[in-house]
């Protein structure tokens, strides 16, 4: 399938037309690996699943390397190599999505992503998918090896690439083991907790790395933008609440994948917000159905959801995060350290997708 096809949607046509092009070309070293002795059977399904699990996403976080790169450098066109270079970051972050969904869609037992059924549900592949995520995670350091070795940031991005990925990982691990059977106890829940599971699990990866990326690529050093770091993890932490809120209240058709925080027992931060807002018998009702995967005992949490107003809860916890984070990012005192925060704002602000 070619990359284009998927992201010739939307604005920004021709950095989406030069993003695409490299994913074939990328994709096409990966299937000539000299370290490997592919059989035809194999180039077939390495193939299939890059497609399968890296395209198909709407490509916001490998598309802003390219946006951010340009933003800082002060300019609207890149050469030739350093349009491959912010594409070939770009794609790396996509290629780290698609690990991560190819295995979180194992872990929270979903069924759909990206409008198709999850990867590991497909006929034939089960659980090869859990061996199909260290492959990704394996094209990631053979793109960097390929492209990046030999370029004084060359370290630096390897660094930042494992301590993001281990960030998520231990996210990850928070956000499963609060759901522990067994252990169901919703006293725990609360909105620190949830704070610190979504930080780790979606706002290093998601917001941190592609502003990272770009600057590294831009000859800066990281050490220099801790600040530029605390609102890209704060923007990180809005997203996910919206992610968190569309999983019950968003149109699947839209967002491409069926909800399971609900039946995960997850620390959702509607349910946190439930939890602040209900009286004791509206609790009662929490506790007896939370966690729970008969549609009788979903349908049961949503419509309390919707008792306790959670939509306008959300509504006012967007416009406050918004302005917020605008009042963060003027402060800062590079120009062009603003306009890519802002840019990355816009980007997400009011999404319903
Ligand atoms: C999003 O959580 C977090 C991830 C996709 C990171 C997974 C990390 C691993 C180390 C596998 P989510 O489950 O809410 O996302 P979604 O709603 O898209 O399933
Ligand atoms: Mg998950
Ligand atoms: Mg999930
Ligand atoms: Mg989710």
């Amino acid at each position: 399938m070619a990359a284009a096809a998927v992201l010739s949607n939307g604005s920004g046509g021709d950095t989406k037309a030069e993003f695409a092009e490299i994913y074939n070309k990328l994709k096409e070293e990966m299937l000539e690996d000299p370290a490997f002795e592919f059989t035809d059977e194999s180039l077939h399904w390495i193939d299939r699943m890059l497609d399968y699990n890296v395209l198909g996403g709407k490509c916001n976080r490998g598309l802003s390397v390219i946006d951010s790169y340009k933003i800082l450098k002060g300019v609207d066109v890149l050469s030739k190599e350093e349009i491959f270079l912010a594409c070939a970051l770009g794609w790396c972050i996509e290629w780290l999505q698609a690990y991560f969904l190819v295995l979180d869609d194992i872990m929270d037992n979903s069924q759909t992503r990206r409008g198709q059924p999850c990867w590991f549900r497909v006929p034939q592949v089960g659980l090869i998918a859990v061996n199909d995520g260290i492959i990704l995670r394996n094209h990631i350091s053979r793109i960097l090896q390929r492209h990046f070795k030999g370029k004084p940031y060359y370290v630096d991005l390897i660094d930042l690439f494992n301590e993001v990925e281990f960030k998520t990982a231990s996210g990850q691990l928070l956000d499963l083991i609060t759901t522990h059977e067994g252990e169901k106890d919703l006293t725990k829940y609360n909105l620190t907790v949830h704070r610190r599971i979504v930080q780790y699990k979606t706002a290093y990866y998601s917001f941190y790395l592609p502003v990272a990326c770009a600057l590294l690529l831009s000859g800066e050093n990281l050490d220099n933008f801790g600040d530029v770091k605390n609102i890209l993890l704060e923007m990180g932490t809005y997203f996910q609440v919206q992610d968190d809120y569309l999983d019950c209240f968003g149109d699947p058709e839209f967002i491409g994948k069926i909800g399971t925080d609900i039946e995960d027992y997850k620390c959702s931060w509607l349910v946190v917000q439930a939890l602040e807002h209900a009286d004791e018998s509206q609790k009662c009702i929490l506790v007896e159905n939370y966690g729970k995967s008969d549609p009788d005992s979903v349908a049961k949490v949503k419509d309390l959801y919707k008792e306790l107003n959670l939509e306008e809860v959300f509504h006012k916890y967007e416009r406050e995060s918004y302005n917020k984070l605008i009042a963060d990012i003027q402060a800062q005192p590079s120009k062009a350290v603003q306009k890519v925060l802002r840019s990355f704002l816009d980007k997400i602000y009011k999404r319903v997708k």
